[in-house]
């Protein structure tokens, strides 16, 4: 396992728990932390022995935001580095081949609240506080926010967020259809876990496809989309699992997925 200096892994059977841990600064996104989350996700990318990850943050926050003391020096030039840096880690996880959730333990601000907008579900504590707080700093969401934002809630209440900068707490997020669920915070981990663990014991390739299948859908138009599902649904079709899934329930007995 390598050793990183901002982020901790933890491998819970299939479950790859991923924590950002950089306290001092409430966990804020500074390069090294982008580079190393980066390293984990592509690390675990063709991993077999991992289904589904967990992103959450150390402490108090999830992640304040991109690091404000490396955004201050940014030219033009240099602003346009970073955001692509930033995405490029946002990407991998978008794309990446088993589902990420994201466990909203606190504050979720600027590139934090872009990070949880680039996993496949997210979760939050009743603590949680999430937010574009860009503007308050002269500069745009650069991870994603302006998009990913008003694809998630419509583009009214992403303008409402990113245009005020106000933090929303865990119930408006909820409401908004931020975020999936709202827990106590002591059982934020265990339910997060719990969904994994659910997710995990589906057929892996299936989830896979299906996940493609809902973020291209989103990038293009809807005839494409189902175009793109019907090629998915053909693939699914010639699987080891969907013998045994459809063999299993016809048996009246658990399928026993292998990912084939
Ligand atoms: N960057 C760097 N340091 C931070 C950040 C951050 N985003 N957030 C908090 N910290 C540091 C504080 O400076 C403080 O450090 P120190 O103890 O050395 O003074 C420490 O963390 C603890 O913070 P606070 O004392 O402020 O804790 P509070 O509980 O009083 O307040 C808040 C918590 C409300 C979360 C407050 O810290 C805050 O407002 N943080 C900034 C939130 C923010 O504006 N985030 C957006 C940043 S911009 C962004 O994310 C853009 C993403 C796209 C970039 C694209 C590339 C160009």
């Amino acid at each position: 396992m390598t050793d990183y200096n901002n982020v901790n892994v933890e491998q819970k059977g299939k479950v790859l728990i991923v924590t950002i841990s950089r306290e001092k600064a409430l966990n804020a996104l500074n390069r090294e932390t982008i580079t190393e989350l980066r390293e984990v996700f592509n690390s675990y990318w063709d991993d077999e022995n991992v289904g589904c990850v967990i992103i959450t943050g150390a402490g108090k926050a999830f992640v304040a935001g991109a690091d404000i003391s490396e955004i201050a020096k940014l030219d033009s030039i240099a602003g346009t580095e970073y955001s692509a840096l930033g995405n490029y880690l946002m990407k991998t996880i978008a794309n990446f081949p088993k589902p990420v959730i994201a466990a909203i333990n606190g504050f979720a601000l600027g590139g934090g609240s872009e990070l949880a907008l680039a996993c496949d579900i997210r979760l939050a504590s009743e603590k949680a506080k999430l937010g574009q707080p860009e503007v308050n700093l002269g500069i745009i969401p650069g991870y994603g926010g302006t998009q990913r934002l008003a694809r998630l809630v419509g583009p009214g209440k992403a303008m409402k967020m990113i245009l005020t900068g106000e933090m929303i707490d865990a119930q408006e997020a909820y409401r908004i259809g931020y975020v999936e669920a709202i827990y106590p915070p002591e059982e934020l981990m265990d339910k997060a876990i719990e969904m994994a663990n659910v997710i995990c014991s589906k057929a892996p390739l299936a989830i896979n496809m299906a996940k493609e299948c809902i973020n291209r859908g989103l990038d293009t138009s809807l005839s494409l989309g189902i175009d793109f599902e019907r090629v998915n649904f053909g693939q699914t079709c010639a699987t080891v699992d969907k013998n045994e899934g459809c063999n299993a329930f016809l048996e009246k007995r658990k399928a026993e997925f292998t990912g084939k």
